[in-house]
Order: C-alpha cells, then structure tokens, then sequence
C-alpha cells in the first residue's frame, strides 16, 4: 500500500465525516451565508479551532458560487489551505544517513501510547544501528515488561531499573550505558502522567537534566506523544509539556480511531513544534511520517 493510500485507508473516521458534511451542505450549489454557517459548524465538530474555521472559510468565500463542481472546489481550496497550516510542521525524526547519536525521550499522559510508538519507531531504525531501550517507567511491572517484549521483538538492546526506583536515576545508568558502549540511539520510556500534577512533571524534567547532563554533545529530542482521540484536549497537554519540558516534537496516536483528527490541524496553527509521526494503528508498521499533503487531502476523501 503506497503511503497516501495508507493515509485515506486509516484516517476514513475523520474523512466520513468531514467530506460527507460538507458535500451535503452544499447541495444548493451555492456559497452563500447559510452554506458557510453550515461549513463552520461542520469544521468546529470536527474538532478544528475557530480561528483556524476562520482561515479556512476565507478560503471559500473567495470561490465563485455558479461553479458546477462546487463542492470539489470547495474540499479542494479547504485541503489547499490546511496543507499551508501544516507544510512548516513537518519534519522527519529518524534521518536516514544520520552520523550524530540521538537520545529519544517519550513522554505524555497515561496511556496516550508512548510505549507503542517506541516499539514502531525502534522497528523502523536501520539494522546496522545500534540501539538501547530503556524503561524508566518504574510505577508498573507491567510497563517494563510491555516495552521490553517490543526491545525482544526488534532485536534491540534493553535496560530496566527496579520498580519504584527514581525513573532519573534509571535513565543516568541507561544513558552512561548508551555512551560507554557507543549506541547510535537511546530510547527513553516514561510513565504517563496527569498533566495537572506538577510532582509527576518536575520528576520528568528532573530526569531530563541528568540525561542532558552528562550528554552535552548529542542530540536529544523530547518528544510528546498524544492520543489523537482526545481532539481538542490535546491542547491543553502541549500547554503543560511544551512550556515544562522544551518538547522538541510531536507525535499524535490513534488518528485511525477518531473523527476528531481535525484537532491536529489546530496543534499545528497553534505551536511551532514539528510533527515527526502520526499513529495509524496498534501494529508495528501502523506509524508513518507525518506528511501535510497526504494529511490533507486524506480527511477531505480527495485523490493524491
Ligand atoms: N488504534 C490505535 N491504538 C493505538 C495507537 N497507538 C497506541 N495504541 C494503543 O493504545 C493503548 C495504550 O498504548 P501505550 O503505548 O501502552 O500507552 P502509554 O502512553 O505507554 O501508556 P502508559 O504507559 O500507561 O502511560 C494500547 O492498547 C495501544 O495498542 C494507534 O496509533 N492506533
Ligand atoms: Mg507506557
């Protein structure tokens, strides 16, 4: 399956939804005010903020309303400017060719799918790279043996502390591990947390001095991880993680289970901070790059 049919394949929730509104609202074959009131409504349940409704309907007010295929122009100029919102986002978070050594640190709520995301990305790192996974998520037994069934599974080096050990304390031994032994990558596991705890957040940023600490010459990337299904709420979390943690990307999971995807155009109109993955499914290879054409023409069901 090439990576567009992917894209319309999984994001079907959202598309649904989002094309099949605004193909009958606009049965009249007309833009007028009462189509735009009913396109704005279409757009805000879909989980697009307003100001960025507010972008997107300039863009249809601009059409001319005789046009016979109106509602193809119409779902063309709405993916035309969403692909303007997103183009500045991309960016790509394992580079082929990379010589630097990169640490990835996951983090986000309970449950928003970090430990998953980790199990796709490693099994998408080239062969002839050296990585360690490391579960600094030390609340559960659970979550350590969830990780390391996907470091086994991908044939990837694995360290755990204890349970109930200072998660920081466990990613200083990974990461003096990682550079002793000359890994390309270190992936960093943490506990999902509730954003409105402020202990939980001063622990990660804790765990994140030390590993910036003693690796001031590599690369290290903060990465958030957020469940697509939540839609507009996500926000709030890239408030709280963004400001407390310098995140320097985002991934955003379970886009094939929402028909609120639209919150993702919100994110990227709002924060600066690239978008490297977007999730697509529970499996391995259900983890594609983020891509803002394929995006945006996917949840308005156009052709690529
Ligand atoms: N449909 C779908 N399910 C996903 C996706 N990503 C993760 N999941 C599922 O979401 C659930 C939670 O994922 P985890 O990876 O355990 O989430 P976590 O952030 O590590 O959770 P905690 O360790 O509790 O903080 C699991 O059942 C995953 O299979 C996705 O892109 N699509
Ligand atoms: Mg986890």
């Amino acid at each position: 399956m090439s990576l567009f049919a992917k894209f319309k394949n999984k994001l079907q929730k959202t598309s649904n939804f989002l094309s099949s509104n605004i193909i009958n609202s606009l049965k009249n074959k007309k833009v007028d005010k009462e189509t735009l009131e009913e396109l704005e409504s279409i757009l805000i349940s879909a989980d697009i903020s307003l100001d960025v409704v507010e972008k997107l309907l300039n863009s249809v007010h601009k059409l001319k309303s005789n046009d016979q295929e109106i509602a193809k122009t119409v779902l063309e100029a709405l993916s035309k400017e969403i692909e303007n919102i997103l183009k500045p986002r991309e960016k790509k978070l394992l580079q082929e060719n990379e010589t630097k050594s990169k640490i990835l640190i996951f983090v986000g709520v309970n449950g928003s799918g970090k430990t998953t995301t980790i199990g796709k990305i490693a099994s998408q790192i080239d062969n002839n790279k050296k990585t360690l996974i490391a579960a600094c998520d030390t609340f559960r037994a659970a979550a350590i043996d969830q990780l390391k069934n996907w470091a086994v599974k991908n044939d990837n080096d694995f360290y755990a502390g204890d349970t109930n050990q200072d998660p920081a304390s466990v990613a200083y031994k990974a990461t003096e591990k990682f550079k002793k032994e000359n890994y390309d990558y270190l992936i960093i596991d943490t506990a999902g947390r509730l954003s409105n705890n402020t202990n939980l957040i001063n622990q990660l940023v804790k765990l994140k001095k030390v590993v910036t600490k003693i690796n001031a010459d590599n690369i290290i990337e903060t990465i958030l991880v957020l469940d697509g299904t939540n839609g507009s709420n996500m926000i709030k979390q890239v408030d709280i993680f963004g400001k407390e943690l310098d995140v320097s990307s985002l991934i955003i999971t379970k886009l094939d289970g929402t028909a609120k995807g639209g919150a993702l155009i919100s994110i990227a109109n709002k924060y600066e901070i690239p978008i490297s993955f977007i999730g697509l499914g529970e499996k391995s290879d259900d983890l594609s790059d983020f891509s803002a054409k394929n995006f945006a023409r996917s949840i308005l069901n156009l052709d690529e």
